[in-house]
């Protein structure tokens, strides 16, 4: 047969197929994921589960009109493929390509960008909420949220407030067993017994076959369900959780089988009230090696073999390794620490941590504001907890931060992974905000190592605090400094050597770039000192006196946004200091969302690379000089 997703301009067409071509696009689909990993690293087993599912979604409904949210959006590429967007889909998280998570510049059918787990249940409900009250109650609404998403909090809030307003809304749940690494929790448990149900393993063919008898709509239709939930109920034997909080349950059913999800949705399409499909997928479907090891293939490198292994490199090391061999140490040492991570075993590579630690590292599941409650709790009762967690997913637990943590003056530490730019996931994973939102706290103190020695030395120190530390790393390959090194000392920075003409005052990774900057330019007369900042909060106030009194021009550098960052905190010391800082240029992340590309490319169109702190330099020395 001819292939039929290159001549996929709109998923209209979706509608005119049968099954039967419906699962040869499902195969090209697959084809096409093998193929984008062969060129490049990205989320790829999330995506080969839910190929059938986006083809029975948008066969059955119309999404120029109905809505549809992927829950956090990583498992959005068949939905990008069918969605008009083949064509470009080579350029995918390449700068200035289609993002790997909706992007409603890209689509009218990607309603909202996210990359943020947990919020498809509030924005369904918010856009039917919306719909009805503006006369458009014909529109449907759907959410489809993993298994690993699913226990988040504000899912809760949500099913909880749709159930009171009985609105018209889908939620389906894609239980593949699996969040990035295998899910974890009470939930996990109860969604572990809805899958072994009898009446699923038992009935699964016999239900497909009553399935093709059954009329979709009317009585017998309702009569059928109510049937099949029957079967469900009396092998939990127990209470629906869903049911109770006013959602009406159907499945678990098939995720692979065409027929059978389509059937379904055009069932469901037809019932009032809130709902919620329980959809079985298998991650890595249709790919042995990715179903073998769904957590290898959650995002892997780009493949190099036929069986999707990347050739393993002289391993060079990242911030995160430095930041799992601080935590491993601190553990060995002091059997108070704990590390707590929010579902992100892997990403912060902290699966040796979990296996020799058994007993003090915790995994919350995507529920951060729940884990730096946590971790308050435990520290209140004499723990040393660690929240190793992405910068941006920090962000979750801004009151939690506030009121269990700094209110009390809670011994929590934070290591923030990927603090500053994230590359190719983007907007919503950039970890730009953190020294902003973090040093407006009272007792919270905050950190940003200049190289590998500081990660360790700082985490040691703030292990040794009686009070909320934070320390913030970039994803990025390590670097370490060869210079003696001073000791941490709350709110002293590192001076490497003062410059006559100015100095570049590094808050983090860049001080390697600050140091070469200085180098060249001595080679061009400039006398240009470097200091690593080390502490956002408290800030060096001898250094900003020094810096605006002592020497030419002050370049203050983070990988972090301007408004409300290191950069800002100096200037705020230089006012209450009654200094005049017109001599102060900042590097820093401008006032904008910044797109997704390669770390490095975007550093540097931004002016936060070796090149950019010298120009900044050069123009500083030239305004000094002209004065
Ligand atoms: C708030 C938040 N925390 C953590 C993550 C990182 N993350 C991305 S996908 C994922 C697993 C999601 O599991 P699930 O919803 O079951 O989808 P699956 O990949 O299994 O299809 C996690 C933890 C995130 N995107 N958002």
């Amino acid at each position: 047969m001819a292939p039929i997703l290159p001549q996929l301009e709109t998923p209209e067409l979706l509608r005119t197929l049968s099954v039967c071509q419906l699962q040869q696009l499902a195969e090209e689909i697959r084809e096409a994921l093998r193929h984008l990993l062969s060129t490049r690293s990205a989320h790829f087993a999330s995506n080969l589960g839910v190929v059938e599912l986006c083809l029975a979604l948008h066969s059955v409904f119309d999404f120029r009109r109905d809505r549809l949210i992927w829950d956090t959006g990583h498992q959005i590429y068949p939905h990008k493929l069918v969605t008009g967007r083949y064509r470009d889909f080579d350029s995918i998280r390449t700068r200035g390509g289609l993002m790997g998570y909706p992007n409603p510049a890209e689509s009218p059918y990607d309603l909202f960008m996210t990359g943020h787990a947990g919020a498809s249940v509030s924005t369904v409900l918010g856009l039917r909420s919306g719909d009805e009250l503006l006369g458009e109650s014909d529109r449907h609404a759907v959410a489809v949220i993993g298994d690993g998403a699913f226990p988040c909090g504000m899912v809760y809030e949500a099913m909880n407030n749709a159930g009171g307003l009985k609105s018209n809304a889908l939620v389906i749940l894609n239980d593949n067993k699996m969040s990035i690494c295998p899910r974890v929790g009470g939930l996990a448990s109860y969604l572990d017994r809805l899958r072994t149900n009898p009446f699923y393993t038992g009935l699964k063919s016999e239900v497909g076959r009553v399935l093709n008898k059954v009329p979709l709509f009317g009585d017998p239709a309702e009569r059928f369900l109510a049937q099949l939930k029957e079967g469900v109920k009396a092998g939990l034997h127990g209470g629906m959780l869903f049911e109770d909080l006013g959602f009406r349950y159907l499945g678990p059913i098939d995720g692979h089988d065409l027929a059978v999800l389509r059937k379904y949705l055009k069932m469901v399409k037809e019932l009032q009230g809130p709902i919620l499909l329980h959809v079985v997928t298998e991650k890595g479907h249709g790919y042995s090696p990715a179903a073998a090891d769904p957590v290898y293939f959650h995002s892997p490198p780009a493949f190099c073999s036929d069986d999707g292994r990347a050739e393993v490199k002289s391993s060079s090391r990242s911030f995160t390794d430095a930041a799992r061999d601080a935590i491993a140490e601190q553990m060995a040492r002091n059997s108070r620490v704990t590390v707590l991570t929010a579902a992100m075993c892997q990403g912060n590579k902290l699966e040796p941590v979990r296996d020799a630690f058994p007993d003090r590292f915790f995994d919350t599941g995507i529920c951060e504001s729940h884990a730096v409650a946590f971790a308050a709790g435990q520290a209140k009762a004499g723990l040393r907890p660690i929240v190793d967690i992405y910068s941006t997913f920090l962000q979750r637990s801004f009151d939690q931060i506030f009121q269990e943590v700094t209110l009390q003056n809670l011994p929590v530490t934070f290591m923030l992974d990927r603090a500053g730019l994230a590359g190719p996931d983007g907007p919503t994973h950039h970890g730009c905000f953190d020294l902003a939102y973090l040093r407006i706290f009272p007792h919270m103190v905050v950190m940003a190592p200049g190289d590998d020695h500081d990660i360790g030395a700082m985490l040691d120190f703030a292990l040794r605090q009686d009070a909320p530390c934070a320390i913030r790393y970039p994803k990025a390959t390590s670097k370490q400094i060869d210079a003696p090194r001073a000791s941490i000392e709350l709110g002293r920075s590192e001076t490497f050597h003062w410059g006559r003409d100015g100095v570049i005052v590094c808050c983090g990774t860049q001080l390697t770039d600050g140091l070469a900057a200085a180098a060249q330019l001595r080679g061009e007369g400039l006398d240009v000192g470097v200091v690593n900042a080390r502490f956002v909060k408290p800030i060096d106030r001898q250094l900003v006196q020094r810096a605006l009194t002592e020497t030419g021009f002050v370049i203050t550098v983070e990988e972090g946004c301007l408004a409300g960052g290191f950069g800002a905190a100096f200037l705020e010391a230089a006012a209450d200091l009654g200094l005049i800082a017109s001599n102060v240029t900042r590097l820093g992340i401008p006032d904008q969302f910044i797109e997704h590309g390669e770390r490095g490319e975007l550093l540097a169109n931004m002016g936060l690379d070796t090149a950019g702190i010298l120009r900044a330099c050069r123009e500083a020395a030239a305004r000094c000089a002209a004065t």
